[in-house]
């Protein structure tokens, strides 16, 4: 039995969780955190960042935060040496932090898709490109992407997002290809849907107290009936970041009940 815990360990690892601040980036640093990680994370919002730290407390976790956004590479850069000055070489990467906007395509400023491409696609690349020198110098290491249903599937008003996350899925598979011989393991998670407030206005109550259409829709395409918690994302979570996933490298873990797999109910 010791075997099987020590292959899931994360005891002696020091786990950096982009936009571990609420929602899945919190309860994946909860999980690292449970299987003996070290954590730390960023967000933008110092608010945020503060009624974090809390909640991590109240979770038994003393985690360590920083304020830091993504998409700027120079505080990116200054908070993975403090990092590394503080606790340690950072071990495993998540690349948490994202943002949507559901406008229609051609109701879309260049800025707006701009900025989701920013912080869903380039923000992990910055972020890769600051913890990889540290990582190959350890020899091993640890990137999990969180991608999405939208690494595979369009739909209407979520262009910028697609794009961003379909990206995501490529630049998780040739990290995988350029520092694989390093023993650098870059895999992704692909939640299906997820009730955080990201998908809060998918799920909101109507005027007359019914559910929402697309929350109808989605628990109908879902074999499993039902939206995903932040729950279902902490055990496949510790799967990719611990020693039991020394051999996956390139590949996107669809945590999605399901509906990836299900062509739908005939109506
Ligand atoms: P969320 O509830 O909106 O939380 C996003 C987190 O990222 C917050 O902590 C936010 O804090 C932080 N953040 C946003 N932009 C940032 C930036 N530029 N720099 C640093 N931190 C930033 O989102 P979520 O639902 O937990 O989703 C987390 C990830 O999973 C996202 O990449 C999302 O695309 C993906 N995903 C979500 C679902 C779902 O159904 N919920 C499904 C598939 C994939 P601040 O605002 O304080 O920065
Ligand atoms: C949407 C949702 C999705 C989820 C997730 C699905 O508007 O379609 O927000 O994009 O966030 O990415 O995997």
């Amino acid at each position: 039995m010791e075997s099987i815990n020590k292959l899931f360990s994360l005891q002696g690892k020091t786990a950096l969780v982009t936009g571990g601040s609420y929602g899945i980036g919190f309860a994946i640093a909860k999980a690292l955190s449970k299987a003996g990680a070290v954590i730390a994370f960023n967000c933008r919002s110092k608010a945020h960042l503060q009624q974090a730290l809390s909640d991590y407390k109240k979770e038994g976790i003393t985690a360590h935060g920083y304020l830091c956004d993504v998409t700027d590479e120079a505080a990116v850069r200054a908070m993975v040496a403090e990092i590394t000055e503080t606790l340690g070489p950072i071990d495993i990467l998540v690349n948490n932090a994202g943002i949507i906007k559901r406008i229609p395509m051609c109701e879309m400023s260049t800025e707006d898709f701009r900025q989701v491409i920013d912080i869903d696609l380039v923000g992990p690349f910055i972020m890769a490109k600051a913890v990889l020198p540290g990582m190959i110098h350890q020899g091993h290491g640890k990137i999990i992407n969180i991608c999405s249903m939208m690494s595979e599937l369009g739909r209407e008003t979520v262009s910028a997002y697609a794009a961003a996350k379909g990206g995501l899925k490529m630049l998780t598979r040739n990290i995988c290809a350029e520092f694989g011989s390093a023993n650098i393991q870059c895999n992704g998670i692909g939640p299906g849907y997820i009730a955080t407030p990201q998908t809060a206005p998918l799920r909101q109550r109507q005027a007359d107290g019914s559910r929402h259409p697309f929350d109808q829709f989605i628990v109908s395409k879902t074999p499993a009936g039902r939206w995903g918690t932040t729950a279902d994302l902490e055990g496949p979570a510790i799967f990719l970041a611990s020693a039991a996933s020394d051999f996956v490298n390139g590949h996107i873990l669809y945590v999605d009940g399901g509906i990836l797999a299900y062509i739908g109910k005939q109506p």
